[in-house]
């Protein structure tokens, strides 16, 4: 199929909005992704013409309602290649799939086991096991970032051992772009038998995800970075491992039996889901599923890839700008700043936005990044599939102009 570049971003709505008197040039994607038409308007069909609690009712609109959210789980298990649907878990987003795994784990972790992360993490990937290494007495340990931005491999054979229980590593960071050797870690992994967490909040919008072909123990994402509503994550997780795990939220839904001293719990995947769902998106994350399989996830990689090498090339060649991660390879982000005594990213952003142009800067909720680089934080620009080059022309005159005022 044809990439229709135009055709796609007259599916956006909100790209005819203007911002500080500028047609909005939206580059902060790896934050929350804007949303197509699709999308709204199922939000609207759904409470239009579905509104029902789901799982419960005998009449006709809840079971309509109930098939429609199975559907989009069906949906996300062929957008991963998961092996059944059950194993996939509708969660709040990526935060609250990697603590629904810290917190059901913590009875299978002992006194000096160790769990293995990394020093290129969302906050969300560090903190919830840093709680889990403080209840159960386990290690945490980190594989190290390296100047170049890049994760230090070669140090892998040290620091998985024996003793390594998991090992939880993003696919893509948040902070840099960088698009980490999952696949190796997860070989090494196994070979001691450690099950493997992958955050892929950074990757389902832009690489091809196949759990299987990992195999992976866990895989998490978020919906609101995928062109679907905020509220809605997933976690994967196989259902062997799944089913050694006990509940995170006790409630409605997630039970067989219940009496006043003790419940029986339901089966996969509803002894996870305790509580009214958020219906609405987990339904709609499916038509945002829909949009992107129009598109094409290797179209949408491919178009990406051409914004990332074209704002590659374009920021090297002023002087006073610094790539961060200059030579990984990366998908959706680049990251940079100034290079000017007394910038700080935040005012290349303010200038930016008075043109209209949004992208993120700060340490993007990866402070331990920002601590080995020896910075506070970076601008990032990230991309989605309505990205343009054109686009990115302007925001290298925006920091062109914040040289000139800032230099
Ligand atoms: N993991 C990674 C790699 C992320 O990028 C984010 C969010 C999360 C976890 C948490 O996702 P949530 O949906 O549960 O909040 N990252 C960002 C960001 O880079 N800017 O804003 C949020």
């Amino acid at each position: 199929m044809k990439f229709d570049l135009d055709n796609i971003r007259s599916q956006f709505p909100i790209l005819t909005r203007e911002v500080n008197g500028h047609p909005l040039i939206y580059l902060d994607n790896a934050a929350s992704s804007q949303k197509p038409k699709v999308v709204l308007e199922a939000i609207q069909n759904y409470y239009s013409k579905f509104n029902a609690n789901v799982h419960r009712g005998i009449h006709t609109i809840s079971q309509e309602a109930t098939e429609m959210m199975e559907n989009s789980r069906k949906k996300v298990r062929a957008f991963i290649n998961a092996k059944h649907d059950y194993e996939v878990l509708f969660t709040k987003g990526t935060t609250e799939g990697i603590n629904l795994v810290a917190m059901s784990i913590a009875h299978l972790i002992k006194e000096n086991d160790e769990i293995l992360i990394t020093e290129i993490e969302h906050h969300s990937n560090i903190v919830p096991w840093q709680i889990l290494s403080q209840k159960t007495g386990a290690k945490l340990k980190y594989i190290p970032l390296k100047q170049d931005g890049t994760l230090a491999i070669e140090d892998l054979d040290d620091l998985i051992t024996e003793k390594t229980k998991l090992i939880a590593i993003n696919q893509v960071s948040n902070a840099l772009g960088v698009i980490n050797p999952i696949e190796s870690i997860i070989e090494k992994a196994k070979k001691v038998g450690a099950w493997t967490l992958i955050d892929a909040a950074q990757s389902s919008p832009h690489l091809s995800i196949d759990v299987q072909k990992l195999d992976c123990d866990f895989l998490v994402f978020s919906g609101h970075k995928m062109y679907a509503p905020t509220g809605v994550g997933i976690l994967y997780g196989k259902e062997k491992v799944l089913n050694q795990l006990s509940p995170f939220h006790g409630g409605g839904e997630m039970i067989e039996e219940v009496w006043m001293e003790k419940s029986t719990y339901a089966g996969l995947p509803f002894k996870f889901e305790a509580g009214t769902p958020n219906i609405e998106a987990n339904i709609v994350l499916g038509d945002a599923i829909d949009f992107i399989n129009s598109i094409g996830i290797d179209q949408i990689q491919k178009h990406e890839d051409e914004l990332l090498n074209y704002t590659h090339q374009k920021l090297s060649e002023l002087d006073e700008v610094i790539i961060y991660a200059e030579n990984a390879k990366r998908a959706g982000a680049i990251s940079f700043n100034l290079n000017i005594d007394g910038v700080h990213p935040s005012d290349v952003g303010m200038i930016l936005d008075k043109k209209g142009i949004a992208v993120r800067t700060g340490h993007h909720c990866a402070q331990p990044i920002m601590r080995k680089l020896g910075i506070k934080g970076t601008v990032r620009a990230s991309f989605a599939v309505f990205n343009t080059k054109e686009e990115i022309d302007r925001m290298i005159d925006g920091i062109k102009l914040a040289i000139k005022m800032l230099a």
